[in-house]
């Protein structure tokens, strides 16, 4: 039988090409894979932290963004400890297709569900999102926030690990309620007055196929 103390599935979503993928292989193999290419469905990895000397096992369902997808990957999100919702800092419509994701969040997966933001890329140059628009974004949703970069290795490994370790602390408390919100006071977000704006990429989100620029492979070609 295999040793751990606690299973977490965790799943990651977002616009095509904000780099789930690479975040997920970052991880589990320790590499930035060259030429990745788009998810088809959804991708399962599995990889065994040690976390408050606990053995943890985190499942990561890795979901394609494309918009053909989508019916398939709403089914993963029911049983999902925690959403990792993505987007890319160097490209708006992936940040203004947000509430969007968050619309698909609420209908499809647990209302407990921990969500984190996470804005991916930040090695690049060409930054459209800044720092603080995705905090306040953040903040408002009630998820927690981080910036990454899966090329660079940044912010990575503490993403899962502290996915794991409030997750831990969730399992282990007797009254879980509201658990989102305290993960988002314990990283100072203040109280925040700034709502993100739905850009117009995002109209029909949920019932056509049209891409944004980013899924049309602009960020692909440009790592
Ligand atoms: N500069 C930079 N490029 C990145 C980073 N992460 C991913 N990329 C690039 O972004 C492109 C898309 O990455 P993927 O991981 O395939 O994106 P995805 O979100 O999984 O896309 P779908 O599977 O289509 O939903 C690739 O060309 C990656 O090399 C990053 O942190 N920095
Ligand atoms: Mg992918």
């Amino acid at each position: 039988m295999e040793d751990y103390k606690f299973l977490f599935k965790i799943v990651l979503v977002g616009n095509a090409g904000v780099g789930k993928t690479c975040l997920v292989r970052r991880f589990t193999q320790g590499l930035f894979p060259p030429g990745q290419g788009a998810t088809i469905g959804v991708d399962f990895m599995i990889k065994t932290v040690e976390v408050e000397g606990e053995k943890i096992k985190l499942q990561i369902w890795d979901t394609a963004g494309q918009e053909r997808f989508r019916s398939i990957t709403q089914s993963y999100y029911r049983s999902a400890h925690a959403l990792i919702l993505v987007y890319d800092i160097s490209c708006q419509p992936t940040f203004d297709c947000l509430p969007d994701w968050l619309r698909e969040i609420q209908e499809y997966a647990n209302s407990k569900v921990l969500k984190i933001l996470v804005g991916n890329k930040t090695d690049r140059d060409d930054r459209e999102i800044p720092t603080q628009i995705g905090e306040e974004f953040a903040k408002q949703h009630d998820m927690y926030f981080l910036e990454t970069s899966a090329k660079e290795a940044e912010n990575v490994e503490r993403l899962f690990y502290e996915i794991a370790a409030e997750l831990i602390d969730q399992a282990r408390s007797k009254d879980g309620t509201n658990v989102n919100k305290t993960t988002a006071d314990a990283i100072g977000l203040g109280n925040f007055g700034t709502k993100a704006t739905q850009n117009s990429c995002c109209s029909g989100f949920s019932s056509n196929t049209s891409q944004t620029n980013c899924e049309n492979g602009n960020s692909r070609s440009n790592t």
